[in-house]
């Protein structure tokens, strides 16, 4: 590392600390440059990512035919809103409904914007389908949660890091604890509840994987009580867990299912809300949209990024090579590790809690030898490459694990 290198990257860390809102606190790597599992920093220095944008890289950094595809609809045309028709969004809608099976699809643009517009779903499906008085709709979501940033997302939350001074909320979202069937049971008694709003795997959490039979059973009791099942698969979905939906290790169908992230391949904010038509139908013109939902640019990329998952076996790599990963990391023997969890390559080794800072010293250690994660929860460290990973390159990650693992010991 020479000076002039090494100050670059402390420039630019005092660059965004001086003038950008210090609403994160990010590991001190400047990245420049990606390509499929790799990021190189501005020093040149190559790492593995084992975040992917929190999913979003699915496909592996800037992906050959998403970026080719997102740089010709570029020269073309971006945007028109939806004051007009433009000639792809009606491509997009069918390509999408047909891949996910659903009549219908509602584009937008970032995760919690389509979380939002679920939960508007539900709320006008339960007015003028189900017969609740209106303005009474309630919304059951399990504790520990996780669905982004705005009002109604932290109001969802109950975490007080996410929601703490930010209040007054959105009222009517009963919690309850997640991976609890009969505490789902007893709330889904009161008639005035119109979704269940889960994400299949908890990312935020710390990568909490629900017991087996859980989707479908809540999904049963849903439906036996006339309540919408909405699936939060906008970390989740798209290969991560080794299905292409989480739900679908449980064959379980959502009412309503909302998609992010790697969506774009983690080129642009995409996130779209698929229904079928009796729920889909209840918001008529003028009640919802966004300026940029459903752009040509966005349309273009979404499929691209979608046929990628498909032509590159991404489910297939993800279910195989998730197993090979915590069959290896559970070979490492280390008395800071409690356990290896997670599905697919959506995965966490969760330490022994103690020093707060546990989580975040070995990631700066990972870092170092070359290979980029994020704590979450002091002591949970998620480990999700792009599913484009192969084994010999996991082979590699695994000996970085280990190696940096042994270092951390003394
Ligand atoms: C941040 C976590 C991941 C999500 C689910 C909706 C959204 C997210 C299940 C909102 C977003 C993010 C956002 C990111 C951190 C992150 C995250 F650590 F918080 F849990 F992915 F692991 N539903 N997840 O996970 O999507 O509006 O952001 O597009 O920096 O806040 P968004």
């Amino acid at each position: 590392m020479t000076t002039e290198t090494a100050s670059k990257a402390d420039y630019l860390i005092e660059l965004e600390a001086k003038h950008g809102a210090h609403n994160y606190h990010p590991l001190p790597v400047v990245l420049e440059r990606g390509r499929g599992v790799y990021v190189w920093d501005v020093e040149g220095k190559r790492y593995y990512d084992f975040l992917s944008a929190y999913s979003a890289v699915n496909q592996g950094h800037c992906h050959p035919l998403i970026t080719d595809v997102l740089r010709k609809q570029a020269e073309k045309l971006t945007l028109t809103s939806r004051a007009f028709y433009n000639n792809v969004l009606g491509e997009y809608e069918k390509y999408i409904t047909e891949y996910f099976g659903y009549d219908k699809v509602l584009p937008m643009n970032t995760g919690v914007e389509a979380v939002e517009t679920a939960i508007k779903l539900a709320r006008k499906w339960a007015y003028e389908v189900k017969g609740i008085k209106e303005n009474k709709a309630k919304i059951i979501v399990p504790e520990n949660n996780f669905h982004g940033r705005t009002i109604l997302a932290i109001s969802a939350s109950t975490d007080p890091s996410s929601y703490s001074g930010f209040g007054p909320f959105v009222p009517n979202f009963v919690k309850i604890p997640y991976n609890d069937l009969s505490a789902l049971a007893k709330a889904l008694e009161d008639k005035e509840v119109a979704a269940f709003l889960v994400e299949p795997i908890q990312g935020e959490a710390g990568v909490v994987v629900p017991d087996e039979g859980y989707l479908a059973k809540a999904k049963y009791l849903c439906e036996s009580a006339g309540v919408l099942f909405i699936a939060d698969e906008v970390q989740t979905g798209l290969a991560r867990t080794g299905k292409l939906l989480a739900c679908d290790w449980e064959e379980v169908r959502p009412d309503i299912l909302i998609l992010g992230k790697a969506l774009s391949g983690g080129t642009l904010p995409v996130s779209a809300v698929l229904a079928d038509n009796p729920v889909m139908l209840t918001i008529k013109p003028g009640e919802h949209g966004s300026t940029y939902g459903g752009n040509p640019l966005a349309c273009k990329v979404a499929m691209a990024a979608l046929q990628v998952i498909k032509d590159d076996n991404l489910v297939y790599n993800a279910f195989y090579l998730g197993k090979y990963f915590r069959q290896e990391l559970n070979k490492i023997k280390h008395p800071l590790i409690e356990q290896i969890r997670g599905k697919g390559l959506l995965n966490a080794i969760v330490l022994h809690p103690g020093d707060k800072d546990l989580g975040w010293n070995l990631c700066l250690r990972l870092m170092e030898n070359g290979l980029l994660a994020k704590p979450t929860h002091d002591h949970i460290v998620r480990l999700a490459p792009p599913l484009c990973i192969t084994k010999e390159q996991m082979d590699e990650c695994v000996e970085i694990i280990t190696t940096t693992l042994q270092e951390f010991k003394d």
